[in-house]
């Protein structure tokens, strides 16, 4: 076996916009289509580590193609030591601030570069991080934008039908009575069995959010969360919140590192916790975060990504849930599959991710 660290002979950032099946509109803003940096690093022997991240709207693609390419060029040459060249980015934004673009930046090619190791070692991305690909609960994520009362039942249906037990609604209509409409439409679409998320996009103040899980836990819908009901940073308001309501309270998508995750903890923000790979910090922040749950007993569940947070929840000791979209899906050779509501990271070297190259071509931004 070759223990040799490889070197990082080339980068390559490139950016997609992919048509989605559903179009989200949430509480927040809505998403149309997906635009999505790719990146790939090569290493020694052709070997090459792929990642995206998810940059929201299509304004910012073309400036995160850009750094990711322009820290490449300073990555030429490199050691592949993911974690170190992580520490290495946190060094290089210290004045900037390793947050917002360049976070995301630096979240796909510390993706990246774990993928490339992975591949460089001859086993999968959880089998390197030590942990044994495992069956992990998924909810079905790809719907269940603000379509109101006409349309959620019936995709409430569809989202179930294609394989889950739980499914994420989002929130946020005109006034609560509205919300517990919708939520109740959606409970008695799919029955008592089906486990429903909901998830406001921060659209809420901390009045009305008080109101509106109030009434959303007095409604008896059996929810299983309520997401970001207001800013994901007014951790202190998140806090105030938390105590008073009777439904589990969740962030952490938007908490950009360990750092913001730190700060949000020691406020006692929220009862449940879903970093994202992509502002985490990569697979080397989300490890940091997986460190930060266990000593709480803190159940962290994942944002997006479903492709490598499979192999992350794996080696999470208080996995939670996995939030499953297909939004990448367009330019990847293969989806990850789920069978009976659960998705197991794929056992071959990697995470599993390889481009459809004439999907990427078509779609190329
Ligand atoms: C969400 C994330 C990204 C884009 C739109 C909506 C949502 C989720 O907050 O958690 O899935
Ligand atoms: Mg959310």
């Amino acid at each position: 076996m070759d223990h040799a660290t490889p070197i990082i002979r080339n980068l390559r950032a490139r950016g997609v916009v992919v048509p989605m099946k559903r179009p989200l509109a949430t509480g927040g803003g809505t998403v149309a289509k997906v635009p999505l940096a790719l990146v790939d690093i090569e290493i020694d022997h052709g070997i090459v580590g792929s990642a995206y991240v998810f940059c929201y709207t299509p304004l910012a693609l073309g400036p995160v193609v850009q750094l990711i390419g322009n820290i490449g060029e300073a990555l030429r040459g490199a050691h592949l030591a993911p974690a170190t060249l992580f520490d290495g980015q946190q060094a290089r934004f210290r004045l900037l601030g390793l947050q917002g673009l360049a976070m995301m930046a630096a979240s796909a090619i510390d993706m990246a570069a774990w993928d490339a190791l992975a591949k460089a070692r001859g086993v999968s991305l959880c089998r390197l991080l030590g942990a044994a690909p495992m069956p992990l609960p998924a909810y079905n994520s790809k719907g269940l934008g603000l379509i109101g009362m006409e349309g959620a039942p019936d995709e409430a249906r569809d989202l179930v039908g294609e394989g889950f037990t739980a499914i994420k609604l989002r929130l946020g209509y005109r006034n609560a009575a509205a919300d517990v409409a919708v939520a109740r439409a959606v409970r008695d679409a799919v029955g008592d069995g089906i486990r429903i998320m909901t998830d406001y996009n921060q659209c809420l103040d901390p009045a009305e959010a008080e109101i509106r899980i109030r009434a959303l836990a007095g409604a008896g819908l059996g929810l299983d969360w309520v997401e970001e009901p207001v800013r994901f940073d007014d951790y202190a308001g998140c806090a105030r919140l938390r105590a008073k309501a009777a439904l589990p309270i969740q962030i952490g998508e938007n908490c950009w590192g360990v750092h913001d995750m730190q700060k949000a903890l020691a406020a006692g923000a929220s009862d449940l916790f879903m970093p994202d790979a992509g502002k985490i910090g990569g697979v080397t922040g989300w490890m940091r975060a997986a460190g930060l749950a266990e000593p709480r007993g803190l159940p962290l569940s994942s944002h997006l990504y479903p492709e490598y947070s499979v192999h992350l929840l794996a080696a999470t000791p208080t996995r939670h849930w996995l939030e499953y979209v297909d939004w990448a899906e367009p330019v990847l050779k293969s989806p990850l599959p789920v069978v009976d509501g659960h998705a197991t990271a794929p056992d071959i070297p990697g995470a599993g991710i390889e481009w459809n190259e004439a999907a990427v071509s078509r779609y190329a931004a």
